[in-house]
């Protein structure tokens, strides 16, 4: 069986499978394209490949990073999720696909890792699996090392409300391009689907209050789509 190497599951009030949008992703794509998987808890992403989760073993073939692993599960299981998307289709999901992880990314590390709202709750529920003596060395590298990553994205240079404005432009961006369809592409969901899923619910259903959360609870398309998917792969 697949084996889905990922961060372990976060408290349950977090309502999202995983603490990482990328882990998130693979989950639900598995989900949708209907292939069986068991999850396996890694605590230290530096031990694995590239340095990152999600990683999956599949019959012994280890596989690093969501969008390579997600071509492996289209070449070793068929691809009937992305089958009939036109070229025109492909080549717009793509571009939501790196506007969600090449850039909103970084805004969703910096409430979560460098504003200090954000940062209390992550500090208090990410790092759960470590051994109570090491914890508090260890949170504070990893804080350092994320907030670095914000810093040198150009993200942390701007002030709070810039980051906000321009956290919202790629939000409203999806709300506009989804429309009212019940997924980015209609009735059926593609794999686009599942990163869509896994960034806007990683800014809308976790418990970090952050002002661009508040906000885009204000797009009903967005709310309703991230409920959808959720009731029907995560119920
Ligand atoms: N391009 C990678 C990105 C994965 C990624 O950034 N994973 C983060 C968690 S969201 C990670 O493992 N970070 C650990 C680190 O950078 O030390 C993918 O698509 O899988």
């Amino acid at each position: 069986m697949i084996k889905l190497l990922q961060f372990p599951r976060p408290p349950r009030e977090w309502n999202v499978s995983n603490f990482s949008a990328f882990c998130m992703k693979v989950e639900t794509y598995l989900k949708m394209a209907e292939l069986p998987y068991e999850v396996v808890d890694v605590i230290d992403p530096r031990k694995m490949p590239k340095g990152k989760l999600p990683v999956i073993d599949d019959g012994g073939k280890i596989v690093p990073d969501s969008g390579f692993i997600i071509e492996h599960l289209k070449s070793a299981y068929g691809d009937k999720l992305d089958a009939k998307l036109s070229e025109h289709d492909r080549a717009l999901g793509h571009s939501v696909r790196r506007m969600l992880e090449e850039h909103l990314y970084f805004i969703l590390l910096y409430y979560r890792w460098e504003w200090e709202p954000g940062w209390s709750l992550t500090k208090d529920n990410f790092f759960k699996a470590l051994p109570g003596p090491v914890r508090p060395l260890v949170r504070n590298l990893v804080r350092k090392s994320q907030v670095k990553k914000v810093e040198e994205s150009g993200i942390g240079r701007h002030p709070q409300e810039d980051i906000l404005k321009i956290g919202y432009a790629d939000v409203e961006c999806v709300s506009r391009l989804l429309e009212d369809r019940t997924f980015l592409f209609g009735q059926e969901p593609t794999s686009f689907d599942a990163t869509l899923y896994a960034f806007l619910a990683s800014l809308i259903s976790v418990p970090v209050e952050s002002p661009l959360k508040l906000k885009t609870l204000g797009l009903s398309n967005i709310t309703a789509y991230v409920k959808r998917v959720r009731d029907r792969y995560f119920a």
